[in-house]
């Protein structure tokens, strides 16, 4: 089939619709901040509202003299040998720093949008992921449905007469009646014509049918968890448990690390979201993770676990479970399995809501004296706009902020019933190890080629395209690109490191809908 007639056929298939998925519950977008050789670049990708579909790209160039732009989809199987050439990004009228262009996704999974920039500063490549995977089948709406009924039922009624016309009078000179004989054939080749019909009609449902039921056996979901928390001497331990066959049945490929952590855990208090933690649960075996929990009060938590395949699809796993008040003892749920005895120092916790309402400016007091303060205009879902904190020490100066894991900031974003979750972090909002494993790929080298654990250090490898810039300079501010998907109630945890302490800022924003009707992505 053509690329064209797959993407009618996935159109047709029961007016289905499909969305991408960037790793993240409910904000399928990509953002990314960062450097194209010389140049600093924001870009955006729209992902397609159907899968194979055309996804929308803007690139910003911030710095640097350019004046040309190409973008290439290559996709994580394929790799750059397989993937189409690249395409030129218009310029847009009026912005010129501002370069628009469209890239096919013709397949679900993992991509590199290749984006090269050339102009009077040189030429500088970035590598930005997208993941495209279908999530959600559309309902035809009643209207078009009768609409189409009537229109086929004409089309169907009009074959069999303009046969039946056709046998009748074909052959008969203007003005003269039709014999008897030329009536009765005419009345056994319309019967003919209607079973044809009918016929095509059958074969037409069963085709119909079956394109949906493929698409609906192929439509996202993220794998199943099963969450528990065991509390034994006064010390919980979250275990969380991969229960899904598509994981068990051995027919993904394995995790890598993000960051150096197989697994970035957020826990929220349900439901006034006023506890949150940050951990890194550990492997037992190939499919549980166990994390000693910080001392978090007790209640109902959200977990949200955000993991990435060697195939570069970062996806995040999510359940709840109940943390109970410290020192209760629950039954354990798995008597032989010993919790784990290290905890990871860059497991965090905080306890607490928003100092302020939302408004303009808000601040939050941070557990070392500093100050975080969001200074931002009226937010607007769909609205491209980089979310930036600044940090004042005690003394009121600017404070100086130190890398936590890997990163100048982290920022998880919540939305009030949970339907929106985003970790993001200053290059954007994608899974760094998305990119990593794909440039692995790209040089020829698979994966990891062991079950599960994360991948050795890799003397050979190459540096990544765009190196981690925002943590090389010494900073009080951070930004993370990002647009809120939905209009809504949210609340923001940005976490940051100053003097070898993480400090976390709690935010809620209120994003107004976009007056000229955007924003929608559910
Ligand atoms: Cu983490």
């Amino acid at each position: 089939m053509s690329p064209r007639a797959r993407h009618l056929a996935a159109l047709a298939a029961a007016g289905a619709a499909v969305v991408a998925f960037s790793g993240h519950i409910g904000s399928p977008n990509t953002f990314f901040d960062g450097d194209a050789g010389p140049y600093r670049i924001h870009v955006v990708v729209q992902v397609p509202p159907v899968v194979p579909g055309l996804a929308e790209i803007t690139v910003r160039v911030l710095a640097g003299r350019a004046d040309a732009v190409t973008v290439r989809p290559i996709f994580w199987r394929t790799g750059e040998r397989g993937s189409p050439p690249a395409d030129p990004a218009r310029p847009v009228p009026g912005d010129p720093r501002l370069f628009t262009g469209q890239l096919w996704l013709m397949e679900a999974g993992t991509y590199n949008v290749r984006i090269d920039v050339r102009g009077a500063d040189g030429a500088g490549a970035a590598l930005v992921p997208v993941t495209a995977a279908a999530t959600r089948r559309l309902a035809m709406q009643a209207p078009l449905g009768w609409l189409l009924a009537a229109l086929g039922a004409f089309l169907a009624v009009g074959l069999v007469w303009i046969v039946g016309a056709a046998v009748r009078e074909g052959g008969v000179p203007a003005g003269e009646a039709p014999d008897p004989r030329r009536r009765a054939r005419a009345r056994v080749a319309m019967l003919a014509a209607a079973g044809a019909v009918a016929l095509a009609l059958t074969g037409g449902r069963a085709w119909w049918n079956r394109v949906d039921a493929a698409y609906r056996r192929n439509l996202y979901r993220p794998l199943a968890v099963r969450a528990h928390v065991d509390a034994r001497a006064g010390a919980p331990t979250l275990t969380v448990a991969i229960a899904d066959s598509a994981w068990t049945s051995g027919r993904m490929t394995p995790l890598t690390t993000e960051h150096g952590k197989l697994m970035h855990l957020f826990l929220v208090r349900l439901p006034a979201r006023d506890a949150f933690a940050h951990v890194h649960p550990e492997p037992v075996d190939s499919t549980t993770f166990r994390v000693r929990l910080p001392p978090l009060p007790a209640g109902r938590y959200r977990i949200l676990a955000d993991i990435v395949h060697e195939s570069g699809f970062a996806e995040t796993l999510t359940d709840i479970v109940e943390v109970p008040a410290p020192g209760a003892a629950t039954a354990p749920h798995d008597a032989a399995a010993a919790p784990p005895t290290a905890t990871d120092p860059d497991d965090t916790w905080h306890v607490g809501g928003a100092d302020s309402p939302p408004g303009a400016l808000q601040t939050a007091r941070l557990e070392d004296g500093s100050t975080i303060a969001w200074r931002h205009p009226p937010l607007v879902a769909g609205r491209d706009a980089a979310l930036r904190f600044t940090v004042t020490g005690p003394d009121g100066r600017p404070a100086t902020l130190e890398p936590y894991i890997g990163m100048l900031g982290h920022a998880a974003v919540l939305r009030d019933d949970d339907s929106v979750f985003v970790h993001l972090h200053p290059m954007g909002s994608f899974a760094m190890a998305s990119r990593e494993t794909l440039q692995r790929r790209e040089r020829g080298d698979t994966g990891t080629g062991r079950w599960f654990r994360p991948a050795p250090a890799d003397p050979g490898a190459a540096p990544p395209m765009a190196h981690h810039a925002p943590a090389a300079r010494p900073a009080s501010a951070i930004e993370f690109p990002f647009a809120f998907p939905r209009p809504g109630d949210y609340r923001i945890w940005v976490q940051v490191k100053r003097a070898g302490h993480v400090l976390t800022g709690v935010f809620d924003a209120h994003v107004g809908a976009d007056p000229r009707g955007g924003g929608r992505a559910d």
